[in-house]
């Protein structure tokens, strides 16, 4: 296939500044984001996205869980779409690039090939897939599961957020509920530009993640039962404190990660105690605790031990524990021929580039089961993330954008 010409670049200050106006659209308190999915503020950055793309020459589908594909036609209407992008919703603390970046980046791609006239055969989708925090409603890439065929619909549209409110109901009132069947779209190849979100790429002053695997996830939520009573009068022995069991549960969640070092991690970042009074013993915690590795045989070892140790901590203490399974999914490998393409376009770009196991769960992972996908990684400021100081360079943006374009339109095939 025709390589593309190594001067073919994006425009960084065009996307810098798409990048800046989205962030305007639900800004957190610290000069982040909050723009949570199926929020009218999730809605407001759909909207821009959409006149962006139709401005861009581009007609918008939208499928029945809001997964935006915003489409350029190629010369050959009959082949497969190239599909590009990522997600717009962020954490409640979220920064201005986790997500947005793969979508504005794919669509800074449109915009680069369109001032230069550049034809494909085969057409290129921009892509916005719904809920990919999974933070209001889990499990995280909710929406691109169901496109993968991993959550039924159903399933998905019942998830209910803290107030009880349903995902269905609440994609429906936000007006981006699409006709299209979920999963119907065939794809020739999927690619995912993301910041790395860990710190190795900025530490080796690496410009390029080529990413070879994602590691697995799983997310338990652990219910522990004890009794509400007197902070004040009840004697510490006859205390059922599901607050303190709670506390020695997550000190073994440390232990059972750190006894798989350096590549496994485990933490609880949901946390809910109740009645959450100064001065009431909780009688119930509820948690979910957050485990990945690369190597599905530690994860399954440390889901089996959290298991064990949580239920002989509460027995010990005369409480009760349940467990629920609500997120998870295999390490993944990614096509070797679209990791290639990623990996000859930051060679032809002269960006230093290596290969990275992605820390963080993205769409491409559940993409990556209905089509051959590939992610590409951009550095991030002391690799932080999920947090509203998240920061990136405009270079680094650039750099992810240029092999972007170019892994795309070279799969994508040029037409002379
Ligand atoms: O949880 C994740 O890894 C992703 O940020 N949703
Ligand atoms: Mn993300
Ligand atoms: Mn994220």
């Amino acid at each position: 296939m025709t390589q593309p010409a190594a001067n073919l670049r994006i425009d960084a200050d065009r996307l810098w500044s798409s990048l800046m106006e989205m962030a305007q659209i639900g800004p957190g308190v610290a000069g982040g984001n909050n723009r949570q999915t199926v929020t009218d503020a999730d809605g407001e950055g759909r909207a821009l996205f959409q006149r962006w793309c139709e401005a861009a020459g581009c007609t918008m589908g939208l499928d029945q869980m809001g997964n935006m594909f915003a489409r350029r036609e190629g010369t050959d209407p009959d082949a497969l779409p190239v599909y590009v992008g990522s997600h717009l919703d962020t954490q409640p603390t979220g920064g201005k690039y986790d997500g947005v970046l793969g979508v504005l980046g794919g669509l800074e791609l449109i915009r680069t090939i369109n001032d230069l006239g550049i034809k494909t055969k085969h057409p290129i989708v921009v892509t916005n897939w719904t809920n990919e925090e999974g933070t209001r409603f889990a499990p995280a890439m909710l929406s691109s599961g169901v496109f993968a065929g991993v959550h039924t619909q159903d399933w998905a549209y019942a998830r209910v957020d803290a107030e009880g409110k349903s995902f269905g109901d609440e994609l429906q009132r936000i007006g981006w509920r699409g006709d299209e069947e979920v999963g119907a779209r065939k794809m020739h190849a999927f690619f995912e530009l993301h910041i790395e979100q860990g710190p190795i790429l900025e530490a080796e002053g690496v410009d390029i993640g080529v990413v070879t695997h994602g590691q697995g996830l799983s997310w338990t939520q652990v219910t522990v039962l004890g009794k509400d009573s007197h902070t004040g009068s009840t004697p510490m022995p006859m205390r059922k404190n599901a607050g303190l069991a709670m506390a020695r549960i997550l000190e073994k969640v440390e232990e059972i990660a750190l006894s798989h070092a350096p590549d496994a991690v485990g933490a609880a970042g949901h946390i809910d105690v109740y009645p959450n009074s100064r001065n009431v013993i909780p009688g119930k915690a509820v948690f979910t605790v957050d485990f990945r590795s690369p190597t599905l045989s530690v994860i399954e070892d440390m889901e089996a031990r959290l298991r064990k140790e949580a239920q002989a901590i509460v027995d010990a203490m005369g409480l009760e524990v349940s467990f629920e399974k609500v997120g998870g999914f295999d390490p993944v490998a990614f096509d070797e021929g679209c990791v290639e393409a990623v990996r000859s376009a930051a060679e032809r770009l002269g960006y230093s580039h290596r290969n990275i196991i992605s820390g963080a769960g993205h769409d491409a992972c559940w993409i990556n089961r209905v089509a051959p996908t590939a992610m590409i990684m951009c550095p991030c400021v002391d690799g932080l993330s999920h947090n509203e100081a998240e920061e990136i360079t405009k270079d680094w943006a650039k750099a992810g954008a240029d092999v972007l374009l170019h892994a795309v339109v070279e799969t994508a095939e040029i037409v002379e």
